[in-house]
């Protein structure tokens, strides 16, 4: 309903991709050594997977925000870490450039993104600063020409391997929300480091970590946008991330449900087939309905954002995709490892790597309560 035949073309493209490439013997590699192969996302970024919805004037495919979520499906369906690779320089990378970026900036940081040469995360999170993004206590105070940031960010997404990161900073302590600036702060800048590597539950093989920035100066250049509109940005870019985790949801989920048809009809017991079963084969009808029904509201979300509805009800519609997608999500892979009994709970069956990888879908990017927050916000105004 949503899509035109240009959009299957790119769900194909991705699907083939990712049956092809995101072999199991190269994904049970990923788990063991926690490193994703650079070879992978050599041919992830001549594919176009990095800048789908980049315009073609800064190298990428020009394309729209259901060919994103399509390409995010598809790849999730059969990787969730991989599909992590993609979102990154779609989303929390590409959109604060995209959205803010003046036309140096997106030269010299947009394009070699795309390209897949520079790495760029967001840093919004701080230790004291989840949910509540906007009580950050990150500084960046002006002196001259410059502006000297001191903080911590925490459980950056690709931090330990980044060559730059976008850190919101307050530049005007008694504003609040209002009081927030976005800087692109080079990694090997003087002053900043980063934590260890976190040692996470899934999503192995993109590593996790805190950045901490000591007297760190920064040119007023490398300012993002106007000063003191940074949440702004920061808020817009969530909006199309959150659409980003949503199609993360329904990838997974519909790769749970694929595992848990093609066990229930495989393997037998008491003499017949689980799927012969009525307490799995309903287990199954009330998977398949649920992603359904996630998939329209992520499919929706998507179109909105491609028909330029207003922003409040893309903000809604990204919230409601993301909000009911990733948890049932966890829903669909709880019942999908259950009907898989104890071979559920070995490695040896991709059930275990959805099981974790999707834990975090409800938490990063805002979690289920923040979505519910903005979704009764919008409601109750
Ligand atoms: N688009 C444009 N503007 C937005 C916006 C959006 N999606 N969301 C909020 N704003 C604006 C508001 O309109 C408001 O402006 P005014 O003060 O002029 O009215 C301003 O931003 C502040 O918004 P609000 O008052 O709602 O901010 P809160 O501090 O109450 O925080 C939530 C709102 C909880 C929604 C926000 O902090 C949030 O999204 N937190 C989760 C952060 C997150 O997802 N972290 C994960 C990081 S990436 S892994």
């Amino acid at each position: 309903m949503y899509f035109t035949e240009q959009h299957e073309l790119v769900r194909k493209l991705a699907r083939d991709f990712a049956t092809k490439e995101l072999t199991n013997e190269i994904l049970d590699e990923v788990e063991e050594t926690a490193i994703f192969p650079q070879e992978i996302l050599d041919k992830m970024a001549k594919a176009g997977f990095f800048g789908i919805k980049t315009p073609r004037e800064y190298g990428g495919q020009g394309a729209d925000v259901r060919s994103y979520v399509l390409a995010m499906e598809e790849i999730a369906r059969v990787s969730a870490v991989a599909s992590l690779y993609v979102s990154s320089p779609n989303s929390l990378a590409g959109g604060p450039l995209l959205l803010a970026g003046n036309e140096e900036q997106l030269e010299k940081y947009l394009r070699p993104v795309v390209t897949g040469e520079k790495i760029l995360c967001f840093g919004l999170t701080e230790p004291g600063a989840g949910s509540d993004a906007g009580g950050m206590t990150t500084t960046a105070v002006k002196d001259g020409d410059y502006y000297i940031l001191n903080g911590r960010k925490t459980f950056i997404t690709m931090a330990p391997f980044s060559d730059y990161a976008i850190i919101y900073a307050k530049t005007d302590m008694s504003k609040g929300t209002h009081g927030i600036s976005a800087f692109i702060v080079d990694m090997k800048a003087e002053g900043v480091s980063t934590g260890k590597p976190e040692n996470k539950m899934g999503i192995i093989g993109c590593g996790t970590s805190d950045i901490i920035m000591e007297n760190v100066r920064v040119h007023k250049s490398e300012m993002l946008g106007e000063e003191n509109e940074g949440f702004i940005n920061a808020m817009k870019t969530l909006d199309l991330g959150r659409i980003g985790v949503a199609s993360q949801g329904i990838g997974v989920a519909q790769g749970a449900l694929d595992d848990a048809i093609a066990y229930a009809k495989e393997r037998k017991q008491f003499g017949r087939p689980l799927a012969k079963f009525q307490a799995i084969a309903f287990m199954i009808a009330e998977m398949a309905t649920k992603l359904e029904a996630a998939k329209q509201l992520v499919y929706k979300a998507a179109y909105l954002k491609d028909t330029n509805a207003s922003p409040k009800e893309c903000s809604l519609a990204a919230s409601m995709a993301k909000y009911y997608a990733t948890e049932t999500c966890n829903e669909i892979c709880a019942k999908a490892l259950q009907i898989h009994g104890g071979y559920g709970f070995i490695k040896e069956y991709k059930i275990e790597r959805r099981y974790r990888d999707c834990r975090v879908f409800t938490i990063y990017e805002g979690t289920s309560q923040v979505q519910q927050m903005v979704i009764s916000g919008s409601l109750l105004k």
